[in-house]
């Protein structure tokens, strides 16, 4: 496992060199810094609470965790979330990735319970999003530990180099988060790096880069949130969001609303006002 000195995100909320150039090269970054165990505490805590709001949802699959109203995608979610998505620490380290223009645009727990967790198939995230140019930058953090035995994120390093597409196929199997997994020649599962994360440190990877996770048989639950970002020089396409089904849960981008963090909306096409 990766050691690292981690710093409190409040006194180094800012990527160094190395890890900026880390993220352009391998199309994701673990920066050495974690949230204060208060915050993380929080997180946990709120977690715990969406979880027992919406019990007919996985916990894997609880998608606009930051949006407190139950939408169209059935998710009744929680303001920490939202805290969380918008906290100016967090962004900075986002600006340092994709510049000073950033839309909120989703947020998603990926919670998997000791014994049963779900596995995510490897997939490139932009295969399915109404994004255009495609771009976004995801902040992955840890609210559990996420460790190889517990079914933490795995990445192709590099894989996002190209800035293209993979194939991918769509899996008819109900015992998967998502039913959309790479099926390109360019895939080689043996090149995956375990990306460990102790609770309240983070990751931030590309748009266009592999990534998946195991399923979770050790007797310690993993939870992850997955806040993602795309720069104010793109366009949340509405038009072409047809609702994408994936592995039995919803996801509604043509209700999805946006959140100017900061800068601007350089394209002045994206409307802030829908689903809010
Ligand atoms: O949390 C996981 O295991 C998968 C996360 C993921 O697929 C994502 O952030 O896009």
């Amino acid at each position: 496992m990766r050691k690292n000195s981690f710093f409190p995100l409040a006194e180094n909320g800012v990527l160094s060199e190395s890890e900026i150039a880390h993220y352009h090269r391998e199309g994701f970054v673990v920066p050495r810094t974690q949230l204060p165990p208060q915050r993380v505490k929080e997180l946990r805590t709120a977690l715990d609470r969406v979880i027992a709001n919406n019990p007919e949802t996985r916990p894997e699959q609880l998608v606009s965790v930051h949006v407190v109203a139950r939408g169209e995608e059935g998710v009744h979610g929680d303001d920490e979330f939202m805290a969380i998505a918008a906290d100016p620490q967090i962004l900075d380290l986002v600006e340092q990735c994709i510049g000073p223009d950033i839309i909120l645009w989703g947020c998603q727990a990926f919670c998997k319970p000791p014994g049963d967790g779900m596995e995510v198939p490897f997939h490139q995230d932009g295969h399915y999003w109404p994004i255009r140019p495609l771009a976004t930058c995801t902040v992955w953090i840890a609210i559990d530990d996420s460790l190889a035995e517990n079914g933490c994120l795995r990445v192709i390093p590099g894989s996002h180099r190209e800035q293209t597409l993979w194939d991918h196929s769509t899996s008819a199997r109900t015992d998967v988060v998502l039913n959309q997994q790479v099926a390109d020649e360019r895939f080689d599962v043996s090149t995956a790096f375990d990306v460990e994360l102790p609770a309240g440190s983070l990751s931030l990877h590309d748009v266009y880069l592999a990534h998946g996770s195991g399923p979770n048989r050790s007797q310690r639950r993993r939870a992850g949130l997955a806040i993602r970002y795309m720069p104010g020089t793109s366009v949340f396409d509405r038009s072409r969001s047809d609702d994408f089904e994936s592995a039995g849960y919803r996801v509604d981008f043509s209700g999805r609303p946006l959140w100017l963090v900061r800068g601007e909306d350089k394209t002045g096409k994206n409307d802030f006002t829908i689903g809010r």
